[in-house]
């Protein structure tokens, strides 16, 4: 694999690790939810355990899997090492570095503001510094890929990016766009604010670069995963990929339109005139209409792998897919969740709609289909067929992980449907008191929450299924010398020549651009106004 393999299983030992203890945070959110008499619930301990397991699971397992699985991509499409090794060591080591300083002002109860940190809730300097030095670390990765992509372009200048290269840069430039407004936001307040070289901070302020951030860093989630549907999915359930240029004009469109789509989280918020919430709006409609194309390519892709199996019928090839192979099933299961949690999508980003679902626990459900499912049952059925070509061994523990993804499946349908119904009642996200101090209301929403409490439970077993697997893999699997990473061939043959989709720099001004309409003028006249600071407060 290219000298890439010890650098791609530290970042994966990370990624992993930050899962399990998101996963044990968890159990512990879940339990509290469900009013259970556990010796050490308090409100402190929930609000430390909801920020511990939205900062590890939501920003460090899915940063460091993505930053792992890239490499990993990129040098076996290319065909050729990674570019400036030593560099690469130096992104892993400034990520990992940020996660034990975060993961310290957390654990020690010092930084209790939530995967969100919106101000005036105000953290340790640590887990600002921490969550900033992790930013770095990924920006230091994408201009390794970038470098190790342009090493290659100078010997082929003519032929097209191979697409699972195409699909990782466009993360990378998503990325880069969207890191601007966290870094500012952390440069310019968050950071001097909790050294106390400034007093106060401006809230609307560091929401506005909090979610011009926020969205696109779902896609930065996101695509990685649509890379594995669309490149390894249709060779590992043993058919071709039904079309190379619409996956290639999908990964085109989040680069376009990832970005001016922020204000799709603050239509609740003042400050922000309905003419620019009515914008982001329209864009946030168009963006669907990549993933309705992911939709459509994959699924014709699978049924091209099932009628390779055999089928005949209407709906048979359905029947004929792997479903017993646990890289395969994760994937499927994981887009059946998405189907439901792109639609809870759809609704939130409609403004009316918005404001009935806006801050309820529709919002949690929508989320757990989304990055807890499309990319988090992806990314560990990536690691049931990438880890044993790490370190060359097989497969631990086959039944475990055979079970695994379908435990993670029930338990998202008990917690993400219970979630959106009871969101729909109107119950608030982010409370730890179940009984909402007595309120009549919360009656109704008992039963429900205990529904959501089973499926936390279902996913618990299912996440220690996943992280034995991978520990019995590691120490006990059997040696196996297969590392080859082989990716699905379109059905009309790989592109002969670059289409208008490999024209980043095409794709990169227009995207500069939407970003400057969307927001200059908003955050130009927000600044403008007469603000008022908020001193910072610590609940906890
Ligand atoms: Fe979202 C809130 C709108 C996608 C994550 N979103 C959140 C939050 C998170 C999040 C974390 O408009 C909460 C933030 C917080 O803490 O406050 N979201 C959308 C829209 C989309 C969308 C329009 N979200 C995602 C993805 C995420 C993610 C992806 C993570 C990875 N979201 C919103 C809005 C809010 C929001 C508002 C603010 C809510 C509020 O008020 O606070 C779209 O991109 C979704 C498009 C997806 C589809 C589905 C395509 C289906 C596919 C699978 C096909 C499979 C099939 C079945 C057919 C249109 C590709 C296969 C069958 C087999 C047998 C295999």
């Amino acid at each position: 694999m290219n000298g890439v393999r010890r650098l791609a299983t530290a970042h994966l030992a990370v990624a992993v690790t930050a899962f399990g203890i998101a996963a044990a945070m968890a159990l512990m959110q879940a339990l509290s939810r469900a009013n259970l008499d556990l010796p050490w619930r308090s409100p402190k301990m929930y609000y430390l355990s909801v920020t511990a397991h939205g900062v590890m699971m939501a920003l460090i397992f899915t940063t460091f899997f993505i930053m792992g699985l890239g490499l990993v991509l990129t040098t076996s499409a290319l065909g050729r090492r990674v570019s400036h090794p030593r560099l690469a060591w130096a992104s892993f080591w400034a990520a990992f570095g940020g996660t034990i300083a975060a993961l310290w002002a957390i654990l020690w109860g010092k930084a209790t503001v939530l995967y969100t940190f919106y101000p005036p809730l105000k953290a340790h300097p640590a887990f600002y510094l921490g969550l900033t030095l992790v930013v770095v670390g990924s920006w230091i990765w994408s201009w390794v890929v970038i470098a190790t992509y342009r090493a290659w372009k100078k010997e082929h200048p003519e032929t097209p990016v191979p697409l699972a290269v195409h699909g990782t840069l466009a993360t990378i430039i998503v990325w880069l766009i969207a890191t601007v407004g966290v870094a500012a936001e952390m440069l310019f307040q968050l950071i001097p604010w909790s050294l106390g070289i400034k007093e106060t901070v401006d809230p609307l302020l560091a929401r506005m670069l909090f979610w011009y951030f926020g969205h696109p860093l779902v896609y930065f989630w996101l695509l990685p995963a649509y890379v594995v549907w669309y490149t390894l999915l249709p060779k590992a359930a043993g058919g071709k990929l039904f079309s190379d240029p619409l996956a290639r004009m999908v990964f085109a469109v989040f680069i376009i339109l990832s970005t001016p789509v922020g204000f799709h989280h603050q239509f609740m918020d003042p400050g922000i005139s309905s003419g620019w919430k009515a914008l982001h709006t329209l864009n946030t409609f168009w963006i669907l209409f990549p993933s309705l194309v992911t939709a459509f390519t994959v699924l014709a892709s699978l049924e091209i792998a099932g009628r390779a199996r055999g089928a005949e019928g209407l709906f048979d090839w359905l029947g004929k897919l792997p479903w017993g192979d646990p890289f395969v099933a994760s994937v499927l299961l994981s887009m059946v969740l998405f189907a439901i949690g792109g639609f809870s999508g759809a609704v939130n980003a409609a403004f009316d709609m918005n404001a009935v679902v806006h801050n309820t626990a529709w919002v949690q459900g929508h989320f757990h289909l989304t990055v807890g499912s499309a990319v988090a049952l992806t990314f560990m059925g990536v690691a049931y067929w990438l880890v044993p070509k790490l370190v060359n061994r097989e497969l631990e523990l086959a039944l475990l992980a055979k079970v695994q993804p379908y435990l993670w499946f029930i338990g998202m349908v008990l917690f993400a449907i219970a979630n959106h119904a009871t969101g729909l009642m109107g119950m608030p996200r982010r409370i730890y008191d179940p009984s909402y101090m007595g309120h009549p209301a919360a009656e109704q929403w008992k039963a429900l929450t205990g529904v959501s409490a089973l499926g936390g439970l279902f996913l618990f077993t299912s996440a220690a299924f996943f992280l034995l697997v991978m520990l019995g893999t590691v120490l006990a699997g059997r040696p196996n010398n297969d590392d080859t990473v082989s990716f699905a061939e379109p059905l009309e043959g790989p592109p002969l020549r670059k289409s208008i989709f490999d024209r980043f720099g095409l794709w990169v001004v227009i995207a500069v651009a939407l970003v400057a309409i969307a927001y200059a003028y908003p955050l130009a006249h927000h600044l403008s106004m007469q603000r008022f600071g908020s001193p910072g407060f610590r609940p906890f």
